[in-house]
C-alpha cells in the first residue's frame, strides 16, 4: 500500500513510506513487518534515506557479515563518520574488530558461565521472595511490581554499584534505546532532563565507585592486566549499565504477558517445568525486546539482487525477522515447545548478545519461583504501551496471580 518502485536515479529496490518509528509503527509492528518482509529482501526507507531488511534470511546473513555491515560507524541511524555521536561510542556495540576482539572477550569472560554459577544463589533467593511478595498481593501491575523489580534488584549490585542513585538506571537506558533510532518526539521527550541521569552513569564507572568483585570492578581488573585501556574499561561499565537493564526489565514483561494471555502455555510449563529455559526463546522470538538495529555497509555489495552502495546505513528488523513464516512456521503462535533456534533477539555473529547468560539466569529463575506458586496467570485490565524507538517495551501490565493449593 505504500510502497512505489523508486524512479532512476536512486535505489535499484522497492521503495516504502512506513516511518518505522512512528508512534503508529512502534504500538504495533506487527502489520508494518509484514508489509515489508513482503515488499522485497531489501527496500528502502525513504523517510529516512536508508535502507532495510526485514526477512530472517537477510537480516541473519547481514548480521553474521560484520565486515561488509558494520558497526564501527554506529548501531543507531547517524553515520559516525559523518556526524558526531551524542554520547561517547560504545566500545563493545560500535566498534569493529579488532578493537572489538579485545573489548568482546573481556566482558564475556566477566559475564561467563562460572560468573553465573557464583550469582545464581544470591539472584535465586531475591527470586523467590519476590515471588512470594507478589502472589500473595494477588493483583499487581507486573511493570512496576516484578519486571522493574528484579533486575534493578540483582543487576546493580552484580556489577557492584553503591545503594544511591539507581532511579537513574531506567531513565539512562530508555534514553540511550530511544536514540538508536531518529530525534523524534519520543526520543526528545526521554532526554529531557537528562543531563543529571547522565552524569550520574558516567560517574559509577570509574573504579573507586565499584565495589572489588563485582562484574564493573573485573572490568578494571582487565585495565590492571594491560588488556583495555582505561578510557575502555569505563566505556565496558557504561555498557553494563546501558544494556543490562531495560532490555531484561522487557524480556519479563514480555514473558509474563505472554503467559497471561496465553493460559495453555502456562499450563504446559507447569506440566513440565524442563521447558522453562527454552520457553524463554520463544517469548524472545514472539515479541523481541530488541526490535531493531541498524548497521553500515563498508562497500558496494549485492543482497538478493539489490545493489547496496558504500556507506548506507540499513535497519534490520530483528522482531520481524522473527516472525518471519519464511523462518519459523506460524510465527505468530506462541508456543513454548517450538525450539525457535536461529532467533535474532540476541543479534548474531561476533556481537550476539555478550550478557544474554544474566538474560537467561534471571528469566529462568523468576518463572520458576513463579512456577511454584501460580497455578494461573491472567490479565486484570489492559495493558498499556511504552513507546520506545529500539525497545518493545510495555508501560503498565496488571497482572492477577491465581496461587496453587498450598
Ligand atoms: C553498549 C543492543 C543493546 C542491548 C546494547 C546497547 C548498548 C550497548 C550494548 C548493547 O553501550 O555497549
Amino acid at each position: 500500500m505504500t510502497q512505489s518502485i523508486h524512479p532512476l536515479p536512486g535505489p535499484a529496490c522497492p521503495v516504502s513510506h512506513v516511518d518505522p518509528f512512528s508512534d503508529a509503527f512502534l504500538g504495533d509492528p506487527y502489520g508494518f513487518h509484514e508489509e515489508l518482509r513482503d515488499i522485497a529482501p531489501v527496500f528502502w526507507l525513504d523517510r529516512y534515506g536508508v535502507y532495510g531488511m526485514a526477512r530472517h534470511a537477510e537480516v541473519q546473513a547481514s548480521l553474521m557479515d560484520w565486515e561488509t555491515f558494520c558497526s564501527g560507524r554506529g548501531a543507531g541511524i547517524e553515520d559516525f563518520a559523518k556526524v558526531k555521536s551524542w554520547r561517547p561510542p560504545s566500545k563493545l556495540l560500535e566498534v569493529d574488530p579488532p578493537i572489538h576482539t579485545r573489548t568482546r572477550s573481556v566482558m564475556s569472560r566477566i559475564l561467563s558461565p562460572a560468573a553465573m554459577r557464583q550469582v545464581r544463589e544470591t539472584f535465586t533467593a531475591r527470586a523467590e521472595a519476590l515471588a512470594e511478595t507478589v502472589v500473595a498481593k494477588g493483583e499487581i501491575d507486573a511493570i512496576k511490581e516484578l519486571a522493574e523489580v528484579f533486575p534493578l534488584h540483582v543487576f546493580p549490585d552484580a556489577v557492584g554499584l553503591g545503594p544511591e542513585g539507581r532511579e537513574n538506571l531506567l531513565p539512562f537506558g530508555n534514553m540511550v534505546f530511544n536514540s538508536f533510532g531518529p530525534p523524534n518526539a519520543i526520543f526528545q521527550e526521554s532526554v529531557a532532563n537528562a543531563k543529571p541521569v547522565v552524569q550520574w552513569i558516567y560517574d559509577q564507572c570509574s573504579r573507586d565507585r565499584l565495589r572489588p568483585g563485582g562484574f564493573g570492578s573485573q572490568v578494571w581488573d582487565a585495565f590492571d592486566a594491560g588488556e583495555i585501556d582505561a578510557d575502555e574499561a569505563a566505556t565496558l561499565v557504561r555498557s553494563m549499565l546501558t544494556a543490562g537493564l531495560d532490555t531484561t526489565v522487557n524480556g519479563i514483561a514480555n514473558a509474563i504477558y505472554a503467559f497471561a494471555t496465553h493460559p495453555d502455555q502456562w499450563r504446559a510449563l507447569r506440566d513440565d517445568s524442563a521447558l522453562i529455559r527454552q520457553s524463554f526463546d520463544e517469548v524472545l522470538r514472539w515479541e523481541s525486546p530488541v526490535q531493531t538495529f541498524f548497521r553500515t555497509t563498508t562497500r558496494e555489495v549485492e543482497v538478493a539482487g539489490t545493489t547496496i552502495p558504500e556507506g548506507q546505513k540499513v535497519l534490520l528488523f530483528l522482531g520481524a525477522a522473527n516472525r518471519d513464516n519464511r523462518k519459523f512456521p506460524e510465527p505468530e503462535r506462541f508456543d513454548i515447545r517450538r525450539r525457535p533456534i536461529g532467533h535474532a533477539a540476541f543479534g548474531a555473529g561476533i556481537h550476539s548478545c555478550v550478557g544474554q547468560l544474566v538474560a537467561r539466569l534471571e528469566v529462568e529463575l523468576i518463572l520458576t519461583a513463579l512456577l511454584k506458586r501460580v497455578d494461573v496467570i491472567e490479565l486484570a485490565g489492559e495493558p498499556s504501551r511504552k513507546l520506545n524507538n529500539t525497545l518493545r517495551c510495555i508501560g503498565s501490565l496488571p497482572i492477577r496471580f491465581k496461587a496453587l493449593a498450598a
